[in-house]
This record gives structure tokens, sequence and C-alpha cells, in this order.
């Protein structure tokens, strides 16, 4: 009779669960459209759009172990918000797979650290999905400006590879420093001009054996396929590209994030196809055997 309002089919306790999802509602950085701080209700909502069943995977969502453990209350101070961030990771089950919701990109830098802390030896390798570089050392007078997310990712101890899938943007300076610093991207161009699966194969190449964790700043999806995000840029990846590397990429990965959605700019398709990649995450690493 009653619906709870966490994201749809996560109606499990934390202890024991295979999957947590978990909201980041931090904005407080945000250059040009704001508000993504609504981002992961938003996402919750569209979440209840789907059959629980996913018929490419066989895969119930109803039988897997998913926990909604709400929004982390982070405020408007990013300093406050990585620490919060790193914090509340630091409670999870180690077994547990975390689904994050933005919030804003910048919360992917401290979710890595986090991470790489908890996969010790190992560390992590980090797949960023962008429409930008985010390699800028600061913006707009500080350091953890979500244009600078990838620059912070790769300080993070414990990154021990790096690549990004479908940028189409960035100052001089980014692409000179990436191309110095010897930072694996690849292009929006090239992955219209070869082919998702020929990019991702090069990405993975870069990023070894590795646990993986996957950051999808949904801007690297033509606004035609996600309108509502922060700084939307043309030219960029169908939704059928970005849903082709989460089933590659998600019974190796060790947790994802889905960042930048503005709501108030939204009629409902963005946040659709953010739940959407959401529970294709967990379909596809709960059917592994399904041959890729
Ligand atoms: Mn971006």
């Amino acid at each position: 009779m009653f619906q709870r309002c966490g994201f749809a089919d996560a109606d499990s306790e934390l202890e024991g669960s295979d999957y947590v999802v978990v909201g980041l509602p931090f904005d407080g950085t945000a250059s040009f459209r704001s508000g993504s701080r609504d981002g992961p209700d938003a996402i919750r909502l569209a979440s209840f759009n789907f059959e629980s069943y996913d018929s490419y995977y066989d895969v119930d969502l109803r039988e897997l172990s998913i926990c909604d453990l709400g929004n982390m209350d982070l405020g408007a101070d990013p300093a406050y918000a990585e620490e919060t961030i790193k914090d509340g990771i630091a409670l999870l089950p180690r077994a547990v797979v975390p689904i994050f919701l933005g919030g804003e990109h910048s919360i992917a830098p401290a979710i890595v650290e986090a991470l790489a802390l908890r996969n010790r030896p190992e560390g992590l390798a980090v797949l960023v999905l962008d429409a930008h570089l985010d390699l800028r050392e600061e913006y707009g007078c500080t350091r953890y400006s979500h244009a600078c997310a990838s620059r912070r990712i790769l300080e993070k101890e414990g990154v021990n590879a790096y690549a990004s899938i479908g940028i189409r943007s960035g100052c001089k300076e980014e692409y000179s420093f990436a191309k110095e610093g010897g930072v694996s991207y690849f292009t929006a161009r090239e992955v219209r001009d070869k082919g998702i699966d020929h990019m991702l194969d090069r990405a993975l190449v870069c990023l070894g054996k590795r646990p993986l964790y996957l950051s999808i700043d949904l801007d690297v999806l033509d606004p035609a396929f996600a309108p509502a995000v922060g700084n939307p840029e043309p030219f960029g990846l169908t939704s059928w590209d970005v849903k082709r590397v989460i089933e590659c990429v998600a019974p190796r990965a060790v947790g994802l994030d889905i960042n930048e959605l503005t709501p108030a700019y939204d009629r409902g398709e963005t946040a659709l196809l953010a739940a959407r990649l959401a529970r294709e995450f967990m379909a596809a690493k709960a059917g592994t055997g399904r041959p890729v």
C-alpha cells in the first residue's frame, strides 16, 4: 500500500546487500546550470518507470539485494562535502557495490579516494565518461570545481590507471597537460568514426586488469539524449554507446557514479536515462554469464 521513496527495487537493508544506492546532492561549484543537487531524487523518481525484469540479462532487479541509503547531507562547501563523502564511504561494508547519484562531477574524486583506499593494495583503475577533460588545476578560484574532477582523480593515491571517453571540450592548457602527462583520453569524434567497441577496447588496454571504477558525467551524451546537464556539449555519444560501455565494464566494476543531472532543465528524459543506466549497471553486473 505504501511505496518507498528510494530507488525502485531497493528494498534491502545495507547489511548483506549486493548494491547500495547513495545520493550525493552537491552542486556548490556549478559554473553554468546549477541544480544538480536535485539530481538524486529525480533519478529515484524516474527509476519507477521501468520493469524490474531485464530480458537481455535474464535478471530481475527485485531478486537482487539493493539498498538505498538516501542522500548524504553535504552542504555547499566543497571541502566539507569531500570529507563527508569519504567518511560515508568508509562506513559501507567492503563487499557492497556502491552506486552514487550526483550531484555535480566534483563528487567523483572523493569517491575514488575512498574506494581506492578500500581496494588496497590493488588500488583502482578509473574510467570516466565525459564531454570535458576536467583537467584544470583550478576553476572559479577552487581546486574542488567540477571542471577539475579528472585532474583531482589523477592525483588520488591508489589510482593506478585512468582513461576518459567522449571528450570534446577543454582549454588549450588541459590538452597540453594531457599530452605531456600521458593522460589517456578518447574523443567523441573517435567514437563516432571507429565505434564505441573499438575505443572502449583501447581504453581498457590503458586501464589494465585492476578493479575498475566508472564515473559517468551525463554530458558525455549528446544533448539530444541528455539535455538536462550542467554544461551541455553537442556532438556527443548516443545512449547506446553508454549502455555498451556499462554492459562491458560492469562485471569488473567496483562502483559507479552518475553525475551532473540538472532536473530543472529536464522534461524527464535525462533523469529517465540516468535511472535506466544505473539499472543497466546492476543487471549487467548480476548477469555476468551473458556474453558481451
Ligand atoms: Mn563534463
